[in-house]
């Protein structure tokens, strides 16, 4: 990015890159990494369309950010969203939705057809794992901040596996749901069992759940039998709130669970529907957007670093005119991006 011909106060050109901030991989601070996979969605799809949406949204944003008033000179820079990542997504989407369609009418996994297709699916998704973590390693390895915009959120399991061969670290989960099936519908590296599969990695030393509503019986049990897992459940969140403890305090102690380094994975579900409204998973209730920021700039002001984050579950409208779930999506980012700089460098 040319810095000394680059006006902030006027129209964002279309660059590709989010923000319209083209800084060069070499220069960045932080590089945005998208992940436009939705392969294994159980409910609604198009969160492969997330990062193509969240980009479309984010050129209109302003720069100016009240927590890190110059962030549009810190340096981000993003790849291209990924075409063949995008295509391997819709092709393996096709056959988890056979075996989608075998389980919803009631039928058992032992058919051998849907066995191997299963298999397919499974595979896919390995490769997946393998292809974000070979980019992330790379990027880490070049002292690179990492942004990572799925996609489902299935997605972060590379990149989380590459920051676990750093250091030990702890994860804030924001989310409405626990992610924590030992596989879903069959798929081992369903968008369900993501947290799951982050506890089977070393150096792992807390999950810190935060606004989850939706659990089975499976993810209690898990909850209650590993006491790495904190919970911090919507609806305790919010009794607390009516009966006086304020956002701060519970803030607080959310994050005096969390250990020196942080890793943030936020689901946008986590969120309330009304600033996620085509998400694949939706649940009433939730974090409102200042709720969530408040809690991650409480967390940089403790002091504690976020080593990075992963975005997930944006899905955009359909319709090329709605772009709110971009919008959020693009904002929450920004934010998300600021605030881990900010961590870093104070
Ligand atoms: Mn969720």
């Amino acid at each position: 990015m040319n810095r000394a011909t680059f006006n902030t106060n006027q129209i964002t050109i279309k660059n590709n890159c989010f923000f319209g901030l083209p800084t060069t991989i070499e220069d960045a601070k932080v590089v945005f990494l998208s992940v436009p996979w939705d392969a294994t969605v159980s409910y609604g799809e198009g969160t492969a369309n997330g990062p193509q949406g969240i980009l479309d949204a984010s050129y209109q944003l302003d720069w100016y950010d009240f927590d890190l008033p110059l962030a549009w000179e810190v340096g981000y820079s993003t790849l291209p969203i990924s075409a063949e990542i995008r295509a391997k997504s819709e092709k393996t989407r096709a056959i988890a939705k056979k075996v989608i369609d075998h389980l919803e009418s009631g039928n058992e996994l032992n058919d051998k057809a849907i066995a191997k297709k299963l298999e397919k699916v499974n595979q896919a998704s390995t490769n997946l794992n393998d292809w974000v973590y070979a980019q992330c390693k790379n990027l880490l390895l070049q002292g690179k901040l990492i942004g990572l915009v799925g996609g489902d959120h299935s997605v972060p399991l590379g990149y989380i596996k590459a920051l676990t061969e750093d250091s030990e670290y702890s994860i804030l989960h924001i989310d409405a749901h626990a992610d924590l099936r030992e596989a879903y519908e069959g798929f081992t590296y369903s968008h369900a069992s993501i947290m799951n599969n982050v506890l089977l990695l070393p150096n792992i030393s807390k999950l810190v759940q935060v606004g989850i509503r939706d659990l089975c019986q499976e993810e209690i049990n898990k909850i209650k039998s590993d006491n790495r897992i904190v919970l911090f459940d919507d609806w305790q969140l919010k009794n607390n709130l009516y009966e006086g403890l304020t956002w701060q305090q519970q803030c607080e102690t959310i994050i005096s669970n969390l250990s020196e380094k942080v890793y943030i994975s936020f689901d946008v579900d986590g969120l309330n529907q009304a600033f996620c409204p085509n998400t694949g998973t939706p649940v009433p209730g939730g974090l409102d957007f200042n709720q969530a920021i408040y809690l991650v700039q409480t967390l940089v002001k403790s002091g504690k670093k976020i080593i990075g984050f992963d975005l997930c579950e944006v899905a955009p409208s359909k319709s090329d005119e709605e772009q709110w779930d971009g919008n959020i999506g693009a904002r929450l980012l920004y934010k998300l991006t600021n605030l881990m700089y900010l961590s870093q460098s104070s």
